[in-house]
């Protein structure tokens, strides 16, 4: 399966801003915590992971608005700003108001300018960069940082929710909920700061849904208006997982030659098996759905970039929490390869 060279470097995201509760941002570490490492290691993978992505020079309040208070630790290390000659600095939070609907947008923004950037490096040096959220607002940066160098990099988009309202569909500004809409250029995405360094580089044509089950009525329009095509719950009970990984890879990859960039939201997952998720919606993939999944990129060959998105270690009980990381950890392993011969 590995072909050469099969180097995976981690990019943790402890980020939290593109919604509205606390503790996504620990996913990262957590995932790292439960032997992450070790794990890809064993399957024969060289893995590069120095520490997770840090933030902190982004001078924007990196919590959500659910917790105002920083804590005194995180407040003395939110003020510190790691300037270019190593020189540490104080610096003042500046303002983030809402930009018409969209909550947090520059930092939003900020925060997946640089993921992109350290994405799009790794992606160039030909290594697999795996992306650990943090919430799926990052996918803005993951996928425009593969697009880089994958300029014909089609997507899977593994989630129960769309993620495709526009700054002005959104009925919650929560950014997490709009990264789709951002890479394909949709009307009212060309707005500051995103415009900035974000430019259109998905293609309708390019991504392909599995999982989904809670979709507001103006995503419903944008999909349908752009026929993007979706593979619901509904469609996994009626067809299989097999037919409907089958038929998805043929929509977006028909002569399975283009490069493939995996986006896992872990709350595509049913509750039941990751639990620990800001926006769980029940009636999801079953473990070995969600497998499958990640099991069947992984055998095209075409793996060039996976995102597990969404797991906070924060939410429930530690039985809830352990499940979650499991499961993360699972499905990063799978789509590297763990379960094929
Ligand atoms: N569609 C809803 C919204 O825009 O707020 C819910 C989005 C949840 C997004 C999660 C990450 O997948
Ligand atoms: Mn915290
Ligand atoms: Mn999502
Ligand atoms: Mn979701």
């Amino acid at each position: 399966f590995l072909k050469e060279p099969a180097t995976v470097a981690i990019v943790g995201c402890p980020f939290s801003g593109g919604q509205g509760r606390a503790g996504v941002e620990h996913g990262p570490n957590k995932l790292i915590s439960a032997g992450l490492v070790d794990q890809l290691t064993s399957l024969g993978w060289e893995v590069h992971y120095e520490s997770q992505q840090s933030f902190l020079d982004i001078p924007y309040n990196p919590l959500p608005a659910s917790s105002p208070q920083l804590s005194a630790d995180e407040h003395a290390s939110a003020t510190v700003l790691k300037s270019s000659d190593g020189k540490e600095d104080l610096v003042q939070r500046l303002p983030d108001p809402d930009i018409g609907r969209m909550k947090k947008p520059r930092l939003v923004s900020a925060v997946n300018e640089k993921v992109a950037h350290e994405v799009g490096s790794i992606a160039k040096k030909g290594w697999l960069p795996l992306t650990l959220g943090g919430d799926h607002s990052l996918a803005m940066g993951t996928i425009a940082g593969t697009k880089s160098k994958y300029p014909d990099a089609v997507v899977i988009w593994v989630d129960a929710h769309a993620d495709i309202n526009t700054p002005e569909t959104t009925d919650s500004g929560n950014l997490h909920g709009c990264p789709v809409s951002f890479l394909l250029g949709l009307e009212g995405c060309d707005v500051e700061p995103f415009n900035k360094w974000l430019s259109p580089c998905l293609k309708p044509e390019e991504i392909v849904y599995i999982g989904l089950r809670d979709i507001d009525s103006g995503e419903k329009a944008i999909l349908k208006k752009h026929g993007i095509k979706a593979y619901t719950m509904h469609h996994v009970d009626k067809y299989g997982i097999g037919k409907v990984v089958d038929m998805a890879l043929e929509h977006v990859n028909p002569d399975g030659t283009k490069p493939i960039h995996l986006s896992f939201d872990v709350d595509a997952l049913d509750p039941t098996v990751a639990p620990s998720t800001g926006t769980p919606v029940r009636g999801g993939l079953s473990f070995r759905e969600g497998h499958y999944i990640t099991e069947a990129v992984a055998e095209t060959g075409n793996l060039v970039a996976v995102d597990i998105m969404e797991v906070n270690p924060t939410l429930l009980d530690p039985r809830s929490v352990e499940k979650t990381v499991a499961a993360g950890c699972s499905l990063a392993r799978a789509s590297l390869g763990e379960t094929l011969l």
